[in-house]
């Protein structure tokens, strides 16, 4: 089968790993499958610091599915060491507030310099998994340049406004300062990367990890030619809840939800996702055990939805492949 998943960062890799176990296919690592699973990953995060290029989701998926994640922190690598960032503090170089890691630098080192030597993010991509072997095709959503920015009130000039990266606003900030709005600069004009609309196209099912329905899944969708795709292709599409009990499992996504507007609720996400009957993107809605949720041409079904270990997200995936009509 061929199973297409959009995800984001660390709720994305975590559910990677549940669809490839239900799969049967080994968690971390490579393993030979007659299943093919596509991850179109969120690069709105991306952001150039110290000159060099950094994708935290494309790299958490990576790492995470190649067995080599920082799994308390959820990103960056296991068994770092942080010699770079105290050298750079000592010259007082900024941004002094995110953390790059020795073993991670090589990683920014080797893309930054296919870059800038003209490759494109997803074969960029393609070589650094190359040495990750994740087991899944990992795909930027684009190739082009799409960071996301927020528009919080500057905290210098009274009642005026500025856009900070997100990268500022998430892990500076903690998301605390008010988003006034959340734009995906460059998203608009972005072109899918090779394979990811064909991805969409071919596939038996296409799954929502329950990433940040705003700046992972909304990012992805935000690429013309993306919803077109989902809503034309002959898989069903089914999405899965980071919302349970009214509050995100972990990070931040109520205060991007609230600037987009929508309610921090399990039915809320699955409105704003809407049905593909009626111009949305789903057919079906996984939320948490217990709940309800009323999302009109959506078909909903309750499960624990918590990724504690790989066997319960596998057990996630399973029923989300059973409810796009790609049992296994
Ligand atoms: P990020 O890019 O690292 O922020 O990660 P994602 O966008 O891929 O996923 C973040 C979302 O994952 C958060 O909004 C969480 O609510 C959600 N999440 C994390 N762990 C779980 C879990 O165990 N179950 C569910 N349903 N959602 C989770
Ligand atoms: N998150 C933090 O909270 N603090 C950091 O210093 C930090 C550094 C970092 C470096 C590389 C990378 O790939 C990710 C990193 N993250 C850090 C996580 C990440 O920036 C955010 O959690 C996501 O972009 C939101 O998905
Ligand atoms: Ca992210």
């Amino acid at each position: 089968m061929k199973i297409v998943v959009v995800v984001g960062g660390v709720g994305g890799a975590r559910f990677l790993l549940g669809v490839k176990a239900a799969l049967g296919m080994p968690a971390e690592g490579s393993g030979d499958s007659e299943h093919e699973v596509t991850a179109l990953v969120n690069t709105g995060d991306d952001v150039w610091m110290h000159g060099l290029r950094i994708c935290p989701d494309l790299d958490t998926c990576m790492y995470t599915l190649g067995g080599g994640i920082d799994s308390e922190r959820g990103w960056g690598h296991s068994g770092e060491t942080w010699v770079v960032k105290e050298e750079l503090a000592a010259y007082g170089a900024e941004p002094s507030w995110f953390g790059l890691g020795d073993k991670d630098i090589a990683t920014h080192l080797i893309r930054s310099r296919m870059l800038r030597a003209g490759y494109p993010l997803s074969a960029v991509t393609e070589a650094l998994c190359d040495r990750w072997q994740p087991g899944v095709r990992l795909l930027p959503m684009s190739d082009d340049r799409v960071e996301t920015h927020v528009v919080i009130d500057d905290p210098e000039q009274d009642g005026q406004q500025k856009a900070i990266h997100f990268q500022e606003w998430w892990v500076r900030y903690r998301a605390e300062p008010k988003a006034h709005s959340i734009v995906a600069v460059g998203n608009d004009e972005a072109k899918p990367a090779p394979g990811v609309l064909e991805a969409i196209k071919d596939a038996d099912a296409v799954l929502f990890a329950p990433s940040n329905p705003v700046v992972s899944v909304g990012t992805v969708l935000g690429v013309p030619g993306v919803r077109d795709a989902l809503r034309k292709t002959s898989a069903g599409v089914v999405g899965v809840s980071p919302i349970i009990g009214g509050k995100a499992v972990r990070g931040m996504a109520d205060a991007c939800l609230t600037a987009i507007g929508v309610e921090t609720s399990a039915e809320a996400v699955g409105r704003h996702y809407g049905s593909r009957k009626d111009g949305g993107v789903l057919d079906g809605w996984l939320i948490a055990e217990g709940e309800t949720a009323d999302v009109p041409g959506v078909t909903v079904r309750d499960v624990p939805l918590l990724m504690s270990d790989v066997d319960a997200t596998a057990a996630m995936a399973r029923t989300a492949l059973e409810l796009a009509g790609a049992p296994v």
